[in-house]
């Protein structure tokens, strides 16, 4: 089928194309970098956020309310922030709030909830990092608020703004990230997933390698209805796919579905591993729910986008946050 391969070169085409663009975002940076030297200091914006104690719960509950002043990342002269929040040192119970598109002073509202006893407390740092979403490269991380909890008094609540600082570099336990292009026809009641790429993958295997594959459920109320996966590409971290994958769809039924992606290392012997996870569709949260709301808001058109691989508990900690 000709139409088809053309329609999957395009998809391709951008999702190459696109790589290219952190480079000139690169060189943006550096720029900017050297002129805020000149002045002393970098301005990386501010956020306004609150803190309070549940003592009967045990829970410690994160308000995130606006930033301000945030500097542009994107060529247009804007950004697209989210924050992205956890409790050192235990990095996996992650939240993070909407993506807000092309505004450098965003209002979130959102609230997240940690379960940890008063007396743990003490010991932990809670971490804020404002991200500048980008739908064909690594999020630029714009800055961070970093608090000790022994520092917070309790007894009330708190609400504050602080400035951001610099953020440290990208966490060390990245599982890797994958490209993955999404396309709905409301009308043939037609979802199509094309796992295009992954990249960076986590190593596996002894040899320093892995040999990853993609499962794809379609799923619904935590049931999964469907089930697809890719070929297997050989002692790789960056496996290329280019497979697509159609599932029936039914337009009443869309906005209740999910689609979830595993990348699983396969293994001769024994059970394969899990490397990561991407969950797209109803309840899905940040970057994901932001590629599945532009699928919706394009339809028939693909929409590709990478994402990053996230750990099973990491998930389902954004989900239960958001029901
Ligand atoms: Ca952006
Ligand atoms: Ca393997």
């Amino acid at each position: 089928m000709p139409c088809k391969a053309i329609f999957l070169t395009c998809v391709w085409f951008v999702c190459v194309s696109v790589r290219l663009q952190p480079l000139k975002d690169e060189s943006n940076k550096k720029t900017e970098s050297s002129n805020n030297e000149h002045k002393g200091e970098e301005k990386l914006g501010k956020l306004h956020f609150t803190l309070d104690y549940n003592f009967t719960d045990n829970t410690l509950i994160v308000g995130i309310l606006q930033a301000a002043e945030l500097p542009a990342m994107d060529v247009g002269g804007s950004s697209d922030p989210y924050v992205k929040l956890y409790l050192l040192p235990d990095k996996k119970k992650k939240f993070e709030t909407k993506v807000h598109r092309k505004t450098l002073e965003p209002t979130f509202n959102e609230t997240f909830t940690f379960k940890v006893p008063y007396t743990e407390l003490g010991g932990k740092t809670l971490v804020m990092t404002v991200y500048d979403f980008d739908r064909f490269s690594k999020h630029d991380a714009i800055g961070a608020v970093k608090i000790p909890m022994s520092g917070v008094d309790f007894s009330q609540s708190l609400q504050e703004w602080r400035d951001l600082q610099k953020a440290e570099k990208e966490e060390s336990e990245r599982l890797g990230d994958i490209c993955l292009s999404l396309r709905y026809v409301p009308s043939a009641g037609k979802l199509t997933v094309v796992i295009l790429e992954a990249k960076n993958l986590k190593k596996m295997d002894v040899g320093g390698l892995s040999d990853p594959y993609a499962k794809i459920h379609l799923m619904q109320n935590e049931k999964r209805l469907k089930k697809k996966k890719t070929t297997t590409k050989k002692h790789t971290l960056n496996p290329y796919y280019n497979e697509s994958f159609s599932f029936e769809v039914a337009c009443e039924q869309i906005e209740k579905v999910q689609i979830a992606v595993t990348v699983l290392d396969y293994d001769k012997i024994g059970k394969n591993d899990a490397i990561g996870k991407v969950l797209l569709g109803n309840n899905s949260t940040g970057t994901e729910q932001c590629h599945w709301e532009d699928m919706l808001a394009n339809p028939r058109r693909p929409i590709a986008q990478w994402h990053s691989l996230k750990l099973e508990d990491e998930i389902n900690a954004l989900i239960s946050n958001k029901k």
